[in-house]
C-alpha cells in the first residue's frame, strides 16, 4: 500500500508502511497516549523532523508547517494545526500484525479537538504552509471540507 507524504515547497515521496516505520525514531504503545487504544505506533511530529531533513526540527519554528492535512482512502479528510499535533502518533501494528481496522495507518491525535480527527486508513499527508487553513481543525469527506474551508476563509 503507497502512500503519497508531501510537505508544501519541498519533498513528494511515495513511501510504504515499513519506509515510514523503518524511518521514525520514536515508537510507542498507543495505549501511553490514548486511552483504550492499542498497538504500535511512532510519534508524528519527531518523524517529520527525519522526513523532513536537516534544520526543520520538529516543525516548531517559524517556517515549520503551519498545519498536517491527512487523506483516507474514503476521501475523509482532516486538517489540524500544528499545534495541536505534539501527541500525534500513527497506529501501524496491532498484535503484530497489520492493522485490521485503518489499513494501511491511522491517525490519532491525543491533544486535538476532536475524535473525529483519528483518520483511519492514511494514504496521503501534506504537511503545509497554510496559514489561511485556519487555527481550528477541520474534518469530514473531501468536499464537504473544501466548502468549510471556503466559509472558514469568509
Ligand atoms: N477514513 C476515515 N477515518 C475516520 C472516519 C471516516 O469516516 N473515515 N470517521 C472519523 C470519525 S467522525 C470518528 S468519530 C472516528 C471513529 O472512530 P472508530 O471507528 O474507531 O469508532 O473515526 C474518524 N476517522
Ligand atoms: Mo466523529
Amino acid at each position: 500500500m503507497a502512500i503519497r507524504v508531501r510537505e508544501d515547497g519541498g519533498k513528494d515521496m511515495t513511501c510504504s508502511v515499513e519506509d515510514l516505520v523503518g524511518q521514525a525514531p520514536r515508537h510507542i504503545n498507543l495505549e501511553e497516549r490514548v486511552r483504550k487504544a492499542r498497538g504500535r505506533a511512532f510519534d508524528l511530529r519527531s518523524w517529520y523532523a527525519v522526513w523532513a531533513g536537516e534544520g526543520q526540527g520538529e516543525g516548531e519554528g517559524a517556517d515549520g508547517p503551519t498545519h498536517l492535512i491527512v487523506e483516507a482512502e474514503d476521501e475523509f479528510q482532516a486538517i489540524i494545526p500544528w499545534h495541536e499535533l505534539d501527541m500525534a502518533s500513527i497506529l501501524y501494528e496491532q498484535d503484530g500484525k497489520p492493522l485490521q481496522k485503518g489499513f494501511p495507518i491511522r491517525l490519532y491525535v491525543p491533544n486535538g479537538s476532536s475524535a473525529c480527527l483519528n483518520v483511519k486508513s492514511v494514504v496521503d499527508i501534506r504537511f503545509a504552509r497554510d496559514k489561511q487553513l485556519g487555527e481550528a481543525a477541520t474534518y469530514g469527506y473531501k468536499n464537504e471540507v473544501t466548502l468549510e474551508q471556503l466559509r472558514y476563509k469568509g
